[in-house]
């Protein structure tokens, strides 16, 4: 018969395919008499067979489960367990972050997936004078153990399993969940979840750290030693090439950088004493997923393969779970688009595809309106529903790795595995990826790729529908959830100096005198017993009611804040322009002509400072439009991150610049830009013009527009056009 003749119906005596029975027998408990590759077959309403997978009838068949698992971590994956629904999301006030959480655990979300809002990530209190356009704005915000006692009310943490994305503030943050774990009555034993702790990538690309790299190295050793002693279930980190593709790396780039990354924290744990098969067992990553369906699923296959063969090669565990990446995804931000954003809904649900057929154990689909502003109801139903749809309606979970043995899925991992080696050969040359991140070698690369990337769309060689290609002539307006940002913080300062008049003082002080001095010694302190260890102290102090502020500062105290280097890369975006077409080189050029005349009559370039306010540090656009503009002849100055709206005013007018780039990607712009508006009146320098770009709703133009701003560019807008529009609007004759 003719379906005998399949392979999985073949006479094997292989090792891995055993190996693959045994663990496949375990995971479903289908028992010792069975065979699993029946017992998971799914039969189709049409009778035909669906086999848990396919393999190739050699003698050593590649089967996840079974080493280097290109083909998966589990041997049985969504057959048994699909991967799990967890959306990103904190707003606002810990109470509406919290009546959130239960209604999309009630609408079939399966695990949580906390966002913070920027003053907790950079260790700032809701009440500190830096911060008062951020708090409760891109997410929730935590100042003490009474926040997160309110946020994860009514929400049993020894049954639901949470991520938190911080890393900058995750000593304070951390504990605080911790003791929010303990004062409900849970063991730390049965505390499941994930915390992003990756401070590599923040140094890279995110920019939510506080300490300088050695300092915040030594932060996440004792992490590594506490959760690994008394957290079983807890994943100590989440090493992310997320923020890498946000912030312009292609795929090669991303897992190159990826994988270095999760090597040099393998290496930090054995210098501080931490063996590798304490450690790397809880060990997790998270990748984006893009638009670009094939290279994103073979991004997947080859990290696991990556990842297993480095481990063994130069950690030789003895666990094999040891070698097991494990991964979260999220489809891409920076692929949604402001123009027609319904599209979103399709773009989403493709990424979302991709991410599961590499075989992703997690995953956040984003929602509609991401490219406009925060995400209402409705788009984060519609970005769940997406999950759920993939599944529970169709058979896609049924069969693991089914692009296995596909001679163009194979090819394109095995070269990505390949471009990805030289990548992290590179880093290693350098010294690891610490050496090449202070070298600026890793963040100089992302951003040449950010910038090409950018000029391939304004070339149209990048199609993106609905923006550079199929534009619509009207938009219509989409809603978009609108914070008062001012109430959350009044009712934030309220609750802070409630909870500082209600605490013990003494153990308060004693609780944070006792992480300075462990923040002074020079020895490791990563065992999880030991009395110095920083997360247990962070514990101590977060139970004494310590705020996220006072621990930040208490270690600040001896390891100071991390101040970035700010650069621009030269000649990327210039350089994609030699091979495009006649018309868009006849639009570069056309930008060119009309800067060399403004210099011409002005006696200088037009010149040029983009701003970044607040606690936000996404700084793609920022970097981006500065390369760009820079290669187009205007004078381009860089401010530095997190600065206030008059230290941005006091730049402007020292650097005597024409124009003020706002760029704003966390929804604080309501606030700094009237603020900044202000800070150059009193400056006299009122006729510095202000354009804003990044997230930005269109309900919010008007406001800006009235406020002061001369201009708003929007997600999608070209380069050359924001090049062209700001220059004319620069008033002339200005000495
Ligand atoms: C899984 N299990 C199985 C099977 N599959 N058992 C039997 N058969 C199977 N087929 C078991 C596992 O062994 C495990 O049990 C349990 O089921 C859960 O599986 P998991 O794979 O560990 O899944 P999960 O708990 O969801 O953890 C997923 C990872 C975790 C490991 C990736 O780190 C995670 O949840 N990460 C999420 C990170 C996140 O949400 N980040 C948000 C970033 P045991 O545990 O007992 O082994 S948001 C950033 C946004 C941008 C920004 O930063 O601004």
């Amino acid at each position: 018969r003719l379906h005998s003749r399949r392979p999985s119906a073949l006479p094997f005596s292989s090792t891995n395919l055993d190996e693959w029975t045994r663990l496949a027998r375990k995971e479903s408990k289908c028992g010792d008499e069975n065979d699993p590759m029946q017992y998971l077959t799914h039969f189709t309403p049409e009778d035909l067979k669906l086999r848990p997978v396919y393999h190739d009838s050699s003698d050593a068949p590649e089967l996840p489960g079974v080493y280097p698992y290109k083909r998966g971590p589990y041997a049985s994956m969504y057959t048994m367990r699909p991967w799990t629904i967890r959306q990103y999301a904190g707003f606002s006030t810990a109470e509406e972050s919290n009546k959130f959480y239960k209604k999309i655990m009630a609408a079939g979300q399966q695990g949580l997936s906390v966002a913070f809002d920027l003053p907790t990530h950079r260790g700032y209190d809701s009440d500190s004078p830096r911060v008062t356009g951020d708090v409760g704005m891109a997410g929730v915000p935590i100042d003490s153990v009474e926040d997160m006692k309110i946020l994860f009310g009514g929400i049993d943490l020894s049954k639901v399993s949470v991520s938190m994305t911080m890393n900058g503030g995750v000593l304070p943050v951390l504990a605080m969940f911790i003791a929010t774990g303990e004062e409900q009555g849970c063991t730390l034993n049965q505390l499941a979840g994930t915390i992003q702790n990756d401070i590599l990538k923040e140094f890279m690309v995110r920019n939510t750290y506080i300490y300088p790299p050695k300092s915040s190295m030594r932060a996440i050793a004792d992490i590594f030693g506490f959760t690994s002693t008394h957290m079983p279930k807890y994943n100590s980190i989440s090493i992310s090439g997320y923020h890498m593709q946000e912030a312009g790396a292609d795929a090669k780039l991303e897992l190159g950088f990826t994988i270095a990354d999760g090597i040099e924290y393998v290496r930090t744990a054995e210098k501080a004493g931490l063996k590798v098969d304490d450690i790397a067992p809880r060990l997790s990553f998270f990748f984006a997923i893009g638009t670009n369906y094939y290279v994103e699923i073979a991004k997947l296959r080859a990290a696991r393969k990556l990842w297993a063969e480095l481990m063994k090669k130069n950690f030789d565990p003895k666990n094999p779970k040891s070698l097991l990446l494990r991964t979260h995804c999220q489809t891409s931000g920076y692929s949604l688009t402001e123009q027609d954003p319904y599209n979103n809904v399709v773009r989403t649900a493709i990424e979302a595809m991709a991410a599961v057929q590499g075989g992703t154990q997690s995953l956040h689909t984003n929602s509609l309106d991401e490219a406009i502003g925060l995400p209402t109801e409705f788009s984060a139903r519609i970005a769940r529903n997406t999950q759920l749809i993939i599944q529970e309606e169709t058979d896609i979970c049924k069969v693991a790795d089914p692009w296995g043995g596909s001679y163009m899925m194979e090819k394109l991992t095995d070269d990505l595995y390949d471009e990805a080696m030289s990548v992290i050969n590179e880093v290693e040359e350098l010294g690891g990826m610490t050496e090449a991140i202070n070298s600026g070698m890793a963040k100089l690369r992302i951003e040449e790729s950010a910038t090409k990337k950018q000029a391939r769309i304004d070339t149209q060689e990048d199609v993106v529908v609905g923006v550079n290609k199929y534009r619509l002539e009207d938009e219509d307006i989409v809603d978009v959830l609108s914070i008062d940002n001012e109430a959350v913080r009044i009712s934030q300062v309220d609750r802070i100096n409630e909870t500082k008049k209600n605490r013990d003082e003494d153990r308060a002080q004693a609780a944070l005198d006792a992480l300075k001095k462990a923040g002074a010694l020079e020895e490791s302190t990563s065992d999880g017993n030991h009395p110095s260890n920083l997360l247990a102290l962070a514990v101590e102090a977060a139970k004494a009611r310590c705020t996220v502020g006072e621990i930040s500062d208490a270690l600040e105290h001896t390891w100071g804040r991390h101040v970035p280097d700010t650069s621009v890369v030269q000649g990327a975006y210039a350089a994609t322009y030699t091979g495009a077409s006649s018309k868009s080189k006849g639009e570069y050029e056309k930008v060119l002509g009309a800067v060399s005349e403004f210099e011409e009559s002005e006696g200088r370039r037009p010149r040029i400072l983009v701003a970044k306010m607040g606690q936000d540090g996404h700084d793609r656009g920022a970097k981006v439009i500065s390369s760009g503009f820079s290669d187009l002849g205007y004078d381009v100055d860089v401010g530095p991150l997190f600065q206030t709206p008059r230290e941005v005013a006091q730049q402007a007018v020292d650097n005597d610049v024409h124009v003020i780039g706002v760029s704003s990607q966390a929804a604080g712009h309501k606030s700094l830009v009237p603020s900044l508006v202000n800070e150059l009146k009193d400056m006299g320098a009122e006729d510095i013009v202000i354009v804003c770009g990044g997230v930005i709703p269109p309900q919010d133009y008007e406001f800006l527009y009235e406020a002061g701003a001369h201009a708003i560019f929007g997600p999608g807008t070209r380069i050359t056009d924001a090049a062209m529009g700001v220059l004319e609007k620069i008033p002339r004759g200005k000495v």
